[in-house]
């Protein structure tokens, strides 16, 4: 192949818009079977742990994920404050560490499930995770390096680096500077998940933790934090992760979770259709909700495909402001076919859709799941 056309069969210097929209009726292609191999999600039946137990939580990474040596990361502090740093490992966990329990969406849960689909990672409804994060306090790297007047983001940037939508990039995401000293719970330079060093694809050695907020926020494999007086525009600031209804809406970055229920499938599974089976008479039910809005004010279960609703028992909230919650109910199965859903409200009045928001990205799909169920009568 001649330089020019090697270029433009990855697109590169042609940026381009939002994501291609899959033609009526198209199949998942190998593209995309290729991308949802990488980012596994939740297998939903482990929803039943508080705690995500390694290797089950989702995993989305754009690029690969890059080698990361413990003993010679750096992680850096740069740009508007008084004095740079150039931290290692061992020095970033001298400082006073914290552990919050969060859990965390991929702002694309849900996305395979939007008619049409916008091709890529094809979640549906798989993309989310809850674990304890441990790490060091933004705010106090922050308030080490000073802050300088005129600050008014931060901009994080991984180790990892890609070409998409034919810009070559680094991953970076930034945070206005409140959300970043936020402190309800703080945003954390997390080196260990569930007690244990960073797995690999969660981002060790080191990465960002956005309590509340849709999962790209959350960077890993972090190497540099810079203060920065103007705006972020990179591309996974400004182009990507922006709820727009058409590609000439100037959209709304994505931000805070939507609240979200989902149940741990009852009875056993079809293995092709993932049809539940169920038999007759009361089937106990259980799941978790969340939202990074504020927290769960209740759960409701339908048993008719979103008509009828009935609430089920939430559990106390916790300490853990960002961590999802257990519900749980019983549902009396009487023999036939069912579409059974649940749905989240927050007390902020936030709560779910029984129909998808279309968007260009498929960002941000809330709408209540849908579990289709066979009731044996024996
Ligand atoms: N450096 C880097 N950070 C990243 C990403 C990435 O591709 N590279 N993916 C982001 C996205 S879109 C999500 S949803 C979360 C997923 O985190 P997890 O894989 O640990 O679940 O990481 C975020 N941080
Ligand atoms: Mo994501």
């Amino acid at each position: 192949m001649e330089h020019m056309d090697a270029r433009t069969a990855i697109g590169l210097g042609a940026a381009s818009g939002p994501a291609r929209i899959a033609g009526p009726g198209e199949a998942i292609g190998p593209d995309e079977a290729a991308l949802a191999g990488r980012n596994h999600g939740l297998p939903l039946e482990a929803l039943r742990y508080d705690i995500t137990p390694p290797g089950l939580h989702y995993v989305l990474t754009h690029y690969d994920i890059p080698p990361g040596d413990s003993h010679a990361w750096r992680l850096t502090v740069g740009g508007l404050v008084e004095e740079p740093l150039s931290l290692d490992v061992a020095a970033l966990r001298s400082f006073p560490t914290v552990t919050h329990r969060v859990t965390m969406e991929c702002a694309g849960n849900g996305r395979g499930l939007l008619d049409p689909r916008p091709v890529s990672q094809p979640w549906l409804d798989g993309g989310v995770g809850t674990a304890d994060w441990t790490g060091v306090p933004l705010h106090i790297l922050l308030a080490v390096a000073g802050v300088r007047p005129g600050a008014a983001e931060v901009v994080f940037t991984g180790a990892d680096h890609g070409v998409e939508r034919g810009v070559e990039q680094d991953y970076q995401r930034s945070l206005p500077m409140a959300a970043a000293m936020a402190g309800d719970p703080e945003v954390l330079v997390a080196y260990a998940m569930n007690g244990s060093p960073l797995p690999p694809q969660h981002g060790y050695p080191l990465r960002l933790i956005v309590p509340g907020w849709y999962g790209m926020a959350s960077v890993k494999w972090l190497r540099a934090i810079e203060v920065s007086a103007v705006p972020f525009e990179g591309y996974h600031q400004a182009s990507s992760y922006v709820f727009r209804r058409s590609e000439d809406d100037p959209g709304t970055p994505l931000t805070r979770i939507r609240p979200r229920a989902l149940m741990v499938p009852p009875g056993f599974p079809d293995f092709m259709s993932r049809t539940r089976v169920v038999r007759s008479g009361p089937v106990f039910l259980t799941g978790r909700a969340w939202s990074g809005h504020a927290p769960v004010a209740s759960v409701e279960i339908s048993s008719d495909d979103g008509r009828t609703w009935h609430e089920a028992d939430l559990d106390a909230p916790g300490r853990h402001h960002w961590a999802w919650r257990s519900w749980r109910t019983v549902w009396t199965a009487a023999p036939g076919l069912h579409t059974l859903g649940v749905r989240a409200t927050d007390t902020h009045g936030n709560t779910q859709p029984l129909r998808p928001e279309w968007n260009t990205g498929g960002y941000g799909n809330n709408a209540v799941q849908r579990v289709p169920v066979v009731c044996l009568d024996e």
